[in-house]
């Protein structure tokens, strides 16, 4: 297979020139787990471990490889198994703050060319999370699209209900609307996936992503799913980030359903989402208006006589309150670990004198 054909091109291969070493080659990351790697190249699957010095050089979580990321590699047992050596730059990246007290990023997938957000339309359903989503791929610089799963199990104008919300939002975004039980919609997603692009699935456990990727599998490697329970709470089937080759040459990431999507450092992600809040924002009285209680606010006005959906705006303020709020923390945190560094390089000096 040919690296294009994994999604390669002319920009990848100008910075692999410029940063792999002459007996290195370059390989796509399928799949991640717990450390160990597995790799794609133009002749297969391969298992890859990172070397010792790109361990010891990674500073952050976010320095190391995830999925969809394309990798400098050296071959060992003639080509049976990789040291990775290098992450090239990524074009597109999909990140949240990892869960719990923990303030760090978590990477989730690498070079994407279009998010699926997904929801179902039975108990899943909810507008504020479709909304943080769509921060998380906007500020990934990822086309997003939105998948409302299981309309075999509500009636059609309780569904046009569900979108009626999504767009008195102020949500723009293309929907698709999908049955995995009745095949419904199914064909719509297939012709949305062009061969050679990666696309990833996102979305809360149970939901259906896995089953929506077996959808568009033809013949058998069908990938394992499991019913949910009563409430619609799923049961964390998928274990890992993989990426999928479709037979029509797309290629899809399945991942895990998230229970904690936190925001860090996203505050064009916000803006992006909230495009109305945020042209609205343009004509405040003043410049740096926190569109709270300001005098001269645009948006509250707009929120005031009923332009702008009360909740949405709650949500905006709330996701840019919890960005800004963990990204100072980070760079605290960060500006820390960059003076603890250094202490223990100096202390090694001076031990070797
Ligand atoms: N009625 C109905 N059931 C569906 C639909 N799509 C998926 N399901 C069922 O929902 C359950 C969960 O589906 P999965 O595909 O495992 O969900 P997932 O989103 O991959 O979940 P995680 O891997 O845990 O994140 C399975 O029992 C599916 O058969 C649908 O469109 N309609
Ligand atoms: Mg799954
Ligand atoms: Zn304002």
């Amino acid at each position: 297979m040919k690296l294009e054909k994994l999604g390669s091109d002319q920009w990848f291969t100008d910075h692999a020139n410029e940063l792999c070493g002459s007996e290195q080659g370059i390989a796509r990351i399928t799949a991640v787990d717990r450390g160990r790697y597995i790799l794609r190249n133009e002749d297969g699957e391969v298992p890859a471990e990172l070397t010792g010095k790109f361990l010891y050089s990674a500073e952050s979580t976010i320095d190391l490889p995830c999925v969809g990321d394309w990798v400098c590699v050296k071959y060992h047992d003639s080509g049976k198994f990789a040291g990775i050596h290098t992450i090239l730059p990524r074009k597109s990246f999909l990140h949240r703050k990892t869960p719990g007290k923990n303030i760090e990023f978590q990477m989730i997938a690498a070079n994407i060319d279009a998010a699926f957000i997904i929801q179902s339309c039975h108990f899943d359903f909810n507008v504020r999370r479709l909304e943080r989503y769509l921060v998380m791929v906007n500020d990934g610089h990822i086309e997003p699209l939105l998948i409302l799963t299981k309309i075999d199990l509500i009636r059609p104008d309780e569904l046009e209900q569900l979108i009626m919300k999504i767009r008195q939002s102020g949500i723009d975004t293309r929907i698709i609307v999908v049955s995995n039980v009745t095949g419904a919609g199914i064909d719509e997603v297939n012709k949305i996936m062009l061969s050679g692009k990666t696309y990833c699935l996102l979305g809360s456990s149970g939901v259906g992503k896995t089953t929506l990727i077996n959808q568009l599998t033809v013949g058998h490697n069908k990938l394992k799913t499991k019913t949910v329970s009563g409430t619609g709470e799923g049961r964390h089937t998928t274990a890992r980030r993989q990426l999928i080759i479709l037979e029509q040459g797309a290629m899809i990431i399945d991942t895990p359903g998230m229970r904690e999507l936190g925001i860090l450092g996203a505050g064009d992600g916000v803006d992006d989402s909230f495009a109305d809040i945020h042209e609205l924002s343009l004509g405040c009285r003043f410049k740096n208006c926190a569109h709270n209680n300001e005098p001269g606010c645009a948006v509250l006005m707009a929120v005031e006589n009923g332009k702008i959906n009360e909740k949405h705006y709650q949500n905006y303020l709330k996701l840019k309150k919890e960005s800004e709020f963990y990204e100072m923390s980070y760079l605290e945190k960060r500006k820390k670990d960059k003076a603890f560094g250094r202490l223990i390089r100096s202390v090694k000096k001076h031990k070797k004198k």
